[in-house]
């Protein structure tokens, strides 16, 4: 009974130690949760990234490197840098025209007319020769950068808008909501690419500008310049560049309208119709890409959204460990009583010392 007594008294003491080790079974399991809980935010992270990734079109704000001087006579209709040089073209029947600006003072340095019966549309350099559409002509005209003498011409159905050169395509708008794209040899169709924003066609592509796999286009009667994804159509994000437009007339033709990529500093020349400011921007926050590897940032939508699970997990994070604290505080008890329970029991009378 001695034994038995002891025995008692140690499970007397134990039991509330051991209360204390299941609670602590259960709390190295809770206080585990630190471990738990990122990999359950990691879990978050994923399965929430794919629909940020799907946001598509942004708007993007625009930066003005610096502004220069354009002939407010230009009906711009083309506009393309190469090798330092700019070309731009000019519309209207009778002032039509080819045109050598200096991009820093906008002074045309040279120029060719169009005969009246042409109405000039956008132009791209392909090789040493100068591309022009002409608006309802069906006719491409061939110049020779050069010596600006016409060496060619190739002939397409419909209406001639803007136009620009990838490198293996020209890439031609005509109003509506689809690029075409054309053998630069004999003008042939080769693609036609629906573009679209949210799922729905962008109507009034005009003035067309190649950048690696986008095409920046403006749209007729808008402040907005588009970047268009090249193989999907999709537009990738807006730019607002009414900025640009606040200084200049607001007539029903003067609309924002030409663009040039300026390789060299990594920006582009913008103007517009009968404008008389041409200015350098940067698009800031734009993605440009040139081989579709570049990453995307995190949107900050993305961002906000995931803000409540990971408050939740910082929550059940701090609470865990409080957990635990408990536990290691009483850990030094625990060790006490596992001491007490070695020691052996105090002699109570012979009889027991004999056994
Ligand atoms: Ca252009």
């Amino acid at each position: 009974m001695g034994n038995t007594s002891c025995s008692e008294q140690v499970q007397a003491r134990l039991g509330p130690i051991l209360t204390s080790m299941e609670h602590r079974s259960d709390m190295i399991r809770l206080g585990s949760a630190p471990h738990v809980f990122p990999a359950l935010l990691v879990v978050l992270l994923l399965t929430f990234a794919p629909v940020a990734a799907e946001g598509s079109s942004e708007v993007t704000e625009l930066h003005v490197i610096s502004s220069h001087s354009h002939d407010e006579g230009a009906f711009t209709q083309g506009l393309e840098m190469h090798e330092g040089s700019l070309y731009e073209s000019t519309g209207l029947y009778g002032s039509s025209s080819l045109r050598e600006v200096d991009p820093s003072s906008g002074e045309v340095l040279r120029q060719t007319q169009l005969d009246q019966s042409l109405f000039g549309e956008g132009i791209t350099i392909v090789g040493d020769t100068i591309v022009m559409l002409t608006w309802r002509e069906e006719i491409a005209l061939v110049f020779d950068i050069v010596t600006f003498e016409i060496i060619a011409n190739h002939t397409y159905s419909g209406e001639g808008w803007g136009l620009c050169y990838d490198g293996n395509h020209l890439v031609m708008s005509n109003g509506t909501s689809d690029l075409t794209f054309r053998n630069p040899s004999d003008f042939s169709v080769e693609a036609t690419l629906l573009v679209t924003n949210q799922g729905i066609g962008v109507d009034f592509l005009n003035e067309l500008e190649c950048v690696g796999q986008t095409v920046y286009a403006n749209v007729w009667g808008n402040d907005s310049i588009i970047a268009i994804n090249k193989t999907t159509g999709e537009v990738e994000s807006t730019i607002d560049a009414s900025v640009l437009a606040e200084n200049e007339s607001d007539g029903y033709n003067d609309v924002l309208n030409g663009i040039a990529y300026f390789p060299e500093r990594d920006a582009f020349l913008i103007t517009g119709k009968n404008w008389t400011s041409m200015h350098l921007v940067s698009f800031e926050n734009s993605q440009t890409p040139s081989d579709g590897n570049i990453s995307k940032p995190l949107p900050l939508n993305f961002l906000k959204g995931i803000l409540p699970f990971l408050l939740i997990a910082a929550f059940v994070i701090i609470l865990s460990s409080m957990r635990l604290l408990s536990v290691i505080i009483r850990f030094p008890l625990l060790i006490i009583a596992r001491r007490q329970t070695e020691k052996p029991p105090p002699p109570t009378d012979g009889r027991s010392r004999g056994e």
